[in-house]
């Protein structure tokens, strides 16, 4: 049997070691990268990837090392993200090319990240788990009146276009695409409280159950998993 591997592209010291620890202690193989990283092996034994993706050659590098040294990965989390706080005076003149490098970190390359995931995917037995889980906010579907959320606001939006799409269209396989969205208890932003363990058991939850009824836009509240917060 083929060993379960979970790939965490962009994993700092919040989310991606809370998730990390929480698969590797299922024991799931892990691989993390992110720029501060070298290729190697951390203290608990995941391997690493030294990787910046605001460039849109590291998505194909990372997937082939990882592939050459452990194999395909059945659960791939995309959690960087980046923002550039526009000038002060005037909103629309930051400069596109701050844009564009924002747009990598938190579209392009999650995008190329499923890509590269689905064709794995291809490859692995039937009865394994297939999940991509993007770690996103609620910027998909609020604007809100925050200058420095703007580049964010804008990769964070076009991936939730990307995610629901790959969803519907390869869920009939039992590839699955997630857009994680941790929320308060009354469904607004969790902004600087973002809670580290409660995005480790929601997305091990949504590997382990593969529950048809929790849907792309995966909103969740600490210690309740999913909610439906456009019923309340
Ligand atoms: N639901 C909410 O309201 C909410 C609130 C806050 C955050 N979030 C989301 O949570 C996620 C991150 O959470 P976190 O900061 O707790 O996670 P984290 O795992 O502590 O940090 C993410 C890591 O991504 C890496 N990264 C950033 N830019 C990168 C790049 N260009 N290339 C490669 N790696 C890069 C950084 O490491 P290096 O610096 O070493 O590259 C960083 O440590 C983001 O997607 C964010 O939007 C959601
Ligand atoms: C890490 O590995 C990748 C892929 O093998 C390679 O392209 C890159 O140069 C390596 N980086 C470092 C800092 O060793
Ligand atoms: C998925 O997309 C392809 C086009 O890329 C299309 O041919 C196929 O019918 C779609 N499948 C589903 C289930 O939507
Ligand atoms: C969430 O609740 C809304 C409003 O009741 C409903 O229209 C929608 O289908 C629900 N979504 C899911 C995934 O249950
Ligand atoms: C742009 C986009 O994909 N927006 C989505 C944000 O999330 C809501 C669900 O809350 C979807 O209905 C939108 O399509």
């Amino acid at each position: 049997m083929t060993k379960s591997i979970v790939l965490i592209l962009g994993s700092g010291a919040n989310v991606g070691r809370s998730v990390a620890r929480k698969f590797a202690a299922d024991g799931y193989l892990v691989a993390i990268s992110a720029r501060s990283l070298e290729n190697g092996t951390s203290p608990e034994g995941y391997i690493t990837i030294k990787a910046d993706y605001s460039h849109r050659d590291a998505i194909p590098i990372v997937f082939d090392k990882l592939k050459a040294i452990a194999g395909v990965p059945n659960v791939v989390i995309y959690n960087a993200f980046s923002f550039t706080r526009p000038p002060p005076d005037e909103l629309l003149s930051i400069p596109v090319g701050s844009i564009e490098s924002d747009l990598w970190v938190n579209t392009f390359s999650p995008l190329l990240a499923a890509q590269y995931a689905v064709r794995g995917f291809k490859e692995l037995p039937v009865i394994a788990k297939k999940v991509f889980i993007y770690t996103g906010n609620i910027l998909n579907s609020t604007v809100l009146p925050v200058p420095a959320f703007f580049t964010l606001g804008i990769g964070k939006a076009a991936s939730a276009y990307w995610i629901g799409s790959s969803d519907l269209n390869y869920s009939k396989k039992g590839y699955r695409f997630y857009y994680a969205d941790e929320r308060t208890p009354e469904g607004g932003p969790v902004l600087g409280n973002i809670d580290a363990e409660a995005h480790a058991d929601f997305y091990k939850q949504l590997v382990d159950d593969h529950d048809s009824s929790i849907p792309w836009h995966a909103t969740f509240a600490k210690g309740r998993g999913y909610v439906n917060f456009s019923r309340i």
